[in-house]
């Protein structure tokens, strides 16, 4: 009674239900057991294992979310909040994999899809036989995605569709490819189309050099007058609500998911502190190092409970955008913040790959520009409270 635990101060373990605990203890069990040995030469080497998705899949962690009847877990967004966590605390490109698969292709496929594409491709992608991307970002349109210039075309038969997507997760492997493009037969509404690889005109080349998130494969997609059936056109959402739809699920999972980095960064950090020693004791007896870790204790367990907040409403269906905008915004700004403080309290060895902290760091510069930018999110708030919108 009234023990205080330093690795969980809110206890939040506490405040999970059974089925939540479970799927968390088994995402971890695999993150540590099947990611983490693989993860460091997998980094260094920018290796490309599409057959992580079949992993993820038979563990259940794919489509968390998605009801049980289409390959899913059928389990809330916590649950899927806990999967992110874990995954993430082995690396961010791992959980990008995940959460792409999960929220950016399975959910606008469930949610504004048909029976048919549903019953064509939901089980599949939930096995990770079939491996999704989800195509909104454009070499001129990031921030903005109301400024893409995909264009769909009405055919005699359906859409001709044609432009260029950059930065897309998971592109170069892509079985299914949710992309967004504006429709002429829709008033130049924007609209999602299903596409599958193969199809005359459309290519995926990995984009190079990236020296962040390289255990997980970014490339572009290159759609020259690609020719789809009206079956390829997502019947039940248009304008930009549809991929934010998509990236509301995303961007709540990546708030939990950089605290599972943080976590891992902070726990490292602690542990060096502990058995290296300078001046003749541990680093850990020093101020400086006390307060950094106090520091990184309080702000990843505020990150968690005010995920765990959100999540609670999402499962209600009662959160707002904003809410999400906030977790995600806070989170990755505090988990970028300790990553870089674990890798100065490791010094010399805290730029070695074996340490790790490094990664981490380098890998959240990405999670903090993806999914909508640390100031885009500080923009959806300021507009938010003031009424007034300073994006141009
Ligand atoms: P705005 O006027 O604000 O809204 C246009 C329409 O969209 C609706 N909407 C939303 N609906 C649901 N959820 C949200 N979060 C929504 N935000 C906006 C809005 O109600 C409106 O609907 P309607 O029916 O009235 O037309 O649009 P804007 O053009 O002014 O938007 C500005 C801004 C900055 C908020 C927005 O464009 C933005 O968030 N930009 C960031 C872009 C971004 O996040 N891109 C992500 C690409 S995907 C990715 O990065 C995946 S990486 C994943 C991984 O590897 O893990
Ligand atoms: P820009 O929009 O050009 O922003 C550049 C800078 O300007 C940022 O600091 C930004 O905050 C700032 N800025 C922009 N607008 C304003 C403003 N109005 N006021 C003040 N400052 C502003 N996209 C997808 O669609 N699918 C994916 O799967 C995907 N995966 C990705 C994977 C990786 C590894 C990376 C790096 C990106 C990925 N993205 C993906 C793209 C990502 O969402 C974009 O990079 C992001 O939205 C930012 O867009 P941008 O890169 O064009 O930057």
């Amino acid at each position: 009674l009234n023990t205080f635990d330093w690795a969980d101060p809110f206890r939040l373990a506490d405040q999970l239900s059974e089925e939540e605990r479970m799927i968390a203890e088994s995402a971890r069990t695999f993150a540590q057991e099947t990611l983490q040995p693989r993860v460091i030469a997998a980094y260094r080497e920018e290796r490309v294992e599409p057959g992580i998705f079949n992993e993820m899949g038979r563990m259940g962690l794919l489509g968390t979310t998605i009801p049980e009847e289409y390959g899913g877990l059928g389990a809330g967004y916590v649950s899927y909040g806990l999967v992110a966590r874990e995954i993430e605390r082995v690396d961010s490109g791992y959980r990008s994999m995940m959460s792409v698969q999960s929220s950016l292709v399975m959910y606008p496929i469930y949610a504004y899809g048909s029976k048919d594409q549903r019953r064509k491709y939901l089980p599949g992608l939930a096995s990770g036989e079939l491996i999704g991307c989800f195509g909104l970002t454009e070499p001129d349109a990031g921030s903005d995605p109301a400024g893409m210039k995909t264009r769909a075309i009405r055919t005699d038969s359906g859409y001709r569709i044609t432009g260029t997507k950059m930065w897309i997760s998971n592109s170069p492997i892509a079985d299914v490819f949710v992309i967004w493009a504006k429709s002429e037969a829709h008033d130049g509404k924007i609209r999602g189309f299903i596409l599958e690889k193969g199809m005359k005109g459309l290519s995926a080349p990995k984009v190079g050099g990236k020296l962040s998130l390289r255990a997980s494969v970014t490339g572009e997609i290159v759609m020259d007058n690609v020719e789809v059936s009206e079956d390829a056109l997502l019947p039940n959402v248009q304008g930009l609500k549809g991929p934010f739809g998509c990236l509301n699920r995303a961007r709540f999972g990546i708030a939990w998911g950089v605290m599972g980095a943080a976590e891992f960064c902070w726990h490292a950090a602690r542990q060096y502190g502990l058995d290296r020693r300078q001046f003749n004791r541990p680093l850990a007896q020093t101020q400086l190092f006390q307060l950094k870790l106090a520091n990184m204790q309080t702000e990843i367990a505020l990150g968690l409970q005010a995920a765990l907040r959100v999540g609670r409403l999402m499962d209600e269906a009662n959160a707002a955008p904003e809410m999400i905008s906030l977790i995600k915004r806070n989170n990755c700004g505090k988990a970028l913040e300790i990553a870089r403080h674990a890798r100065d309290m490791h010094g010399g060895n805290g730029i070695s790959e074996e340490f790790q902290v490094i990664r981490h760091m380098v890998n959240l510069e990405t999670v903090n520009t993806y999914e909508g930018t640390h100031d885009v999110h500080a923009l959806i708030l300021g507009r938010a409270q003031t009424g007034l919108q300073a994006f141009f």
